[in-house]
């Protein structure tokens, strides 16, 4: 009995880390290193005002994330004038931050 309990313990766990990621990646750890990691995608919306951007981006395997389209801050709002929606776009990420970005 105790074993089961376990198991389903354990499967519990996975499947909330899987639910966690479809939103954003706060499920992640941050990069064990500082610096940046380059990703790349695709605009699918720009928010001047709040200073993000939501990206359709491709597996970025440094950070071990899956494609997935989601929202993310850029340290300067100023670099959100470089993209438009429908661009596809190289990114610098800084954690969950953009710090550069620019056409493929
Ligand atoms: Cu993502």
């Amino acid at each position: 009995m105790k074993t089961l309990l376990l198991a389903l313990a354990a499967l519990g766990v996975s499947t909330t880390g899987a639910l966690a990621h479809g939103a954003d990646h706060s499920g992640h750890a941050a990069p064990a290193a500082a610096g940046s990691v380059e990703g790349t995608g695709v605009i699918k919306k720009v928010d001047a005002k709040t200073g993000s951007v939501t990206i359709a981006h491709d597996p970025i395997k440094a950070l071990n994330w899956p494609a997935m389209t989601m929202p993310f801050k850029v340290a300067d709002k100023a670099l959100l004038a470089k993209v438009k929606v429908g661009a596809k776009v190289r990114f610098d990420l800084n954690g969950q931050v953009i710090t550069a970005i620019r056409p493929q």
